[in-house]
């Protein structure tokens, strides 16, 4: 018995090898059609931006991306924002040759709002395809949803998320944080007295976070220290250990759920 995923895989493949031995034999001028546009899962965050919450808003920049195919290259492109619940529209334009659309990801009033992106290729205005890019729910959690051993304290400060976060400076203290979700922004602090950690997810290391900058002056509060987006929308389980003796400190987690 087939099951449903590998059925879609063998459309995928068989959709792709359509493309790919059509589009050799389209000369430009004959081309008829309209752009293919695959918009990739995930939300991407933006490691070294900040995570704006001192008001009664947060805000933090993120970015949906998608990969482009057309015979005769992209000449014309612009996002149709549809707003939920007025029914108002309002076209905006885009570069040609742009492969993402940055957005503020903790705008409530855009997660709602249908946003359709039009491609229109260089050999005929009516070569245009239209993809809907996916709306999302973004969720702000305090250091306090993560599982802590006994090598955190709690330090407040006003410049922290929620006024607050944990830090560690013993080598081998864990922070666990289970999730779901189809991208992730782990909030930190890049400062002068900042150590590393090593990041796993689902038991694999991925990366080593250093928050460590060396001119004061480019020091960051509530700055995505790491990022990750998945193919899809799902559990997983994220493990910070600090790796140093100076501070390593986890203010906040930002993750996002797709809804397309
Ligand atoms: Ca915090």
């Amino acid at each position: 018995m087939t099951s449903p995923l590998a059925r879609l895989g063998a459309a995928s493949l068989a959709c792709g090898a359509l493309v790919l031995s059509a589009a050799p034999a389209l000369a430009a001028s004959g081309d008829t059609s309209a752009p293919s546009v695959r918009i990739a899962a995930g939300y991407r965050f933006f490691v070294g931006t900040a995570l704006e919450d001192s008001s009664d808003t947060a805000s933090l920049p993120a970015a949906v991306t998608w990969k482009q195919y057309d015979a005769s290259g992209i000449c014309k492109r612009s996002v149709t924002d549809y707003y939920d619940p007025t029914g108002d529209s309002y076209d905006f334009p885009l570069a040609p040759s742009a492969t993402s659309y940055r957005f503020d990801a903790m705008d409530r009033e855009r997660q709602s709002d249908d946003l359709t992106m039009h491609s229109t290729d260089c050999a005929s205005p009516s070569n245009t395809s239209s993809v809907q890019l996916p709306t999302h729910s973004a969720t702000l959690q305090q250091q306090d949803v993560f599982t802590l051993d006994s090598g955190w304290r709690q330090q407040t400060c006003r410049c922290w998320s929620g006024g607050g976060d944990v830090a560690s400076t013993r080598v081998g203290a864990t922070a666990t944080y289970r999730f779901d979700a189809s991208s992730i922004a782990l909030i930190g602090v890049n400062g002068y007295q900042r150590g590393k950690a090593d990041v796993y997810l689902d038991g694999t290391k991925v990366a080593t976070v250093d928050e460590y900058v060396q001119d004061r002056s480019k020091g960051i509060n509530r700055g995505v220290v790491w990022t990750r987006r998945f193919a899809a929308s799902g559990p997983h389980t994220l493990k910070v250990v600090s790796t140093t003796t100076r501070k390593f400190d986890i203010d906040a987690v930002v993750t996002t759920q797709e809804r397309l």
